[in-house]
């Protein structure tokens, strides 16, 4: 099994009954600007190489984002942020994300998510965040040879990729580390992971300055510095 078999399971699973409604009909009645366009409507594999030393972990795709495009944090303004901070740090080949053939690629870096499929106001239940989770223990075990630095974008995703670490075999303290933008929590065990939080890039925090771009590129920086890359 490899990441590419992993990402073709995932975008059959129909495990969360709400969620699966949800993508469905986001897809079907669309936003009129993008009337014209076939909505993805499926869960979302992670994106990036597959020997990644920095891996990026966010909340859940948007509905006329990823849940349109098929690709992490592509064609929405979250994705706008984030991509025009990874391609000013060197991670990305370049700052715009639009669409899944848009060439851009990422170096050393996937960039995935806890849900794999747009949630109602972008808030998945706990129930379907737990559902969801084995894709992401199983992600992590196979970029486990490779990973060095993980940062994770918010609250809801810290909460959702500690448990996460501890299934795929990292060591991780109790009680678990709160969230705060800035931290650093380095786990050692069985092999030296570094894991940052950041405040998502979600327009709640971009437009009221709460996380401004220099304050993202600079999490990236130290992130990518720990990587290794
Ligand atoms: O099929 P592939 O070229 O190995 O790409 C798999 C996956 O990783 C796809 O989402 C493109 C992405 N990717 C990337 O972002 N950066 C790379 O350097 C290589 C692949
Ligand atoms: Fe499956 Fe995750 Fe989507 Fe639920 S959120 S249906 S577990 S891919």
């Amino acid at each position: 099994a490899d990441l590419a078999e992993l990402d073709g399971r995932i975008t059959g699973c129909r495990a969360c009954p709400r969620l699966v409604e949800w993508r469905e009909e986001v897809a079907r009645t669309r936003r009129a600007a993008f009337a014209d366009q076939t909505y993805w409507g499926r869960p979302v594999p992670g994106f990036g190489p597959p020997d990644a030393s920095l891996l990026i972990v966010g909340l859940a795709p948007a509905a006329h984002g990823a849940n349109r495009t098929g690709r992490m944090f592509t064609g929405d303004r979250s994705g706008d942020v984030l991509y025009a901070a990874l391609h000013e740090v060197g991670l990305a080949s370049q700052g715009t994300a639009v669409s899944a053939d848009d060439g851009l690629s990422l170096h050393g870096v996937r960039i995935t998510s806890p849900v794999r499929c747009a949630p109602p106001a972008n808030k998945p239940t706990p129930e379907e965040r737990d559902t969801c989770r084995p894709w992401l223990v199983r992600e992590l075990e196979l970029l486990r040879p490779s990973l060095r630095a993980v940062v994770v974008l918010g609250a809801f995703g810290w909460q959702a990729a500690l448990p996460a670490f501890a299934q795929a075999g990292w060591e991780v303290p109790r009680p678990r580390p709160a969230f705060a933008h800035g931290t650093r929590l380095t786990l050692t065990s069985p092999a030296r992971l570094d894991v940052f939080g950041c405040f998502h890039v979600s327009q709640r925090n971009t437009f009221t300055g709460r996380l401004t771009p220099a304050m993202l590129r600079e999490v990236l920086r130290t992130a990518a510095s720990a990587a290794g890359l």
